[in-house]
């Protein structure tokens, strides 16, 4: 459970190596910009457990890269105690939310509100897009809508 005072963030897609540790690590960068990082628990994980053990997809470490975000995460899947400990789990597309919501049915008491991180965009783009079998173009844009989301999710908590 999080200490008192702190609030929790888990963020989801299907293998944890292209869509969320991008979320995670742009989400850190703004928390820490904004001096708020340790009142904060920050992570990301796969509804999948394919990649388990994984770095993130160099083509998602050079998009950070080049704006000034590093990031070291290795790729876990989702547990019960997820539900249990995080305050916000988000998600990229319907498909996670639907594998979540799934999950979230074996957790008792669970307390986690699961959401489509597309759900914050003032652009309203809903769905951040599997960029896996994508461009460099395709990772970029996962990342603008990242830093959309992530930012009005950071000023909806402070
Ligand atoms: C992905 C993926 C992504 C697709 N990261 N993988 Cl080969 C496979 C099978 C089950 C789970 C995972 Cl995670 C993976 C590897 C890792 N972002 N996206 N696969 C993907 C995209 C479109 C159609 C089908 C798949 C499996």
């Amino acid at each position: 459970m999080a200490t008192t005072g702190t609030k929790s963030a888990l963020f989801v897609c299907l293998g944890n190596i292209c869509r969320s540790p991008i979320a995670e690590a742009v989400f850190r960068k703004m928390a820490t910009d904004a001096g708020v990082v340790d009142k904060w628990v920050i992570d990301s994980a796969a509804t999948s457990d394919w990649n388990t053990g994984s770095n993130p997809d160099a083509r998602g470490l050079a998009c950070l890269r080049k704006h000034g975000i590093e990031t070291s995460h290795s790729a876990r899947q989702v547990t019960k105690d997820d539900f249990l400990s995080f305050d916000y789990i988000l998600c990229m597309d319907e498909s996670n939310l639907s594998e979540l919501n799934r999950k979230a049915k074996n957790v008792k008491n669970g307390s986690a509100k699961i959401e489509l991180l597309g759900s914050y965009d003032p652009e309203k783009q809903l769905i951040i897009q599997d960029p896996y079998y994508g461009s460099d173009q395709d990772f970029e844009k996962v990342y603008e809508q990242c830093v959309r989301c992530c930012n009005a999710f950071l000023k909806m908590n402070s």
